[in-house]
């Protein structure tokens, strides 16, 4: 048993070195070690609440391993052991963000957008609308206006959500957004993602930013 000080950072380094569990080969200083799966149950074991574990273990590590990319220390292989480790730990505490609540506020269609694969913002994204009340959908990655055009249609009154973590793939977020403007002025776009600002979102003409899923949840609810 970890004590309960030594836990958080342990499975903070789990995130920033991919180690996914204990049962994984990478990375090979930590073979036999536990890692992001156990770690994450034995915090909700010992008592820390989901958010605390996302944002003083989950978050903190990712964000090290953001830096580490940008600055050429690890590259793409590294990143996706982390994002592995990072995704398993996640899968634990979706329970306590969907606990006790009915999806009847409405549908939130959700993706990134076309030319996109990051998807771990717009998961955690789907896990507190998803806990807050709403029925999801889910379009993944790389998602094409063409796509979210047809989902919009198949869900009347229906929100979207729209992330973009590369600079370029904003361009395709604003082309997808007046798309959808243009047939469906009324529908509310949120987006977001590490990149976007308030000033890119007004510029684009969507509805919403925030940089956390929160606020979108607070913005959705107001507008139920
Ligand atoms: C993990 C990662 C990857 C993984 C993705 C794995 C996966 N399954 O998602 C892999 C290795 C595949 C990858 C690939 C690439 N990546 Co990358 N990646 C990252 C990294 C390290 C972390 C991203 C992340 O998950 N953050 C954690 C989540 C929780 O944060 P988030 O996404 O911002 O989401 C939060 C908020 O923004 C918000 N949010 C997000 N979406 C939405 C949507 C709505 C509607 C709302 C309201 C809110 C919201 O809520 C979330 C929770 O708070 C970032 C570095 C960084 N600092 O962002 C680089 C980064 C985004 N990647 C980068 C690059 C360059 C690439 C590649 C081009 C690298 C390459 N040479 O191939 C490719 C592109 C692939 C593609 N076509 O998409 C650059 C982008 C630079 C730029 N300005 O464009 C970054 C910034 C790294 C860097 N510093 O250089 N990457």
């Amino acid at each position: 048993m970890i004590i309960m000080e030594d836990l958080l950072e342990k499975l903070t380094l789990c995130i920033e070195r991919g180690k996914v569990d204990a049962a994984a080969a990478f990375p090979s200083d930590m073979i036999g070690e536990s890692g992001a799966d156990e770690l994450t149950k034995e915090a909700i074991t010992q008592g820390f609440n989901a958010e605390e574990i996302l944002n003083k273990a989950l978050f903190k590590g990712m964000q090290t391993v953001g830096v580490r990319f940008r600055d050429n220390e690890i590259f793409v292989p590294e990143v996706l052991m982390a994002a592995k480790a990072m995704n398993t730990a996640m899968i634990h505490l979706v329970p306590f963000f969907k606990q006790g609540i009915i999806n009847q506020k409405g549908t939130f269609v959700i993706g990134t957008a076309a030319g996109d694969m990051h998807d771990i913002g717009k998961s955690l994204v789907t896990m507190i609308l998803e806990g807050g009340g709403w029925n999801i959908i889910d379009l993944g990655t790389n998602v094409s206006t063409q796509k979210f055009l047809e989902t919009i249609a198949e869900n009347p009154g229906c929100a979207v959500g729209i992330s973009a973590l590369l600079t370029t793939t904003m361009v395709n977020m604003q082309k997808t957004v007046k798309e959808i403007k243009d047939s469906y002025p009324d529908i509310n776009v949120l987006v977001g993602g590490a990149p976007v600002t308030q000033t890119f979102c007004d510029a684009i003409g969507a509805d919403f930013y925030s940089p956390e899923p929160h606020g979108a949840l607070d913005f959705l609810n107001q507008s139920a």
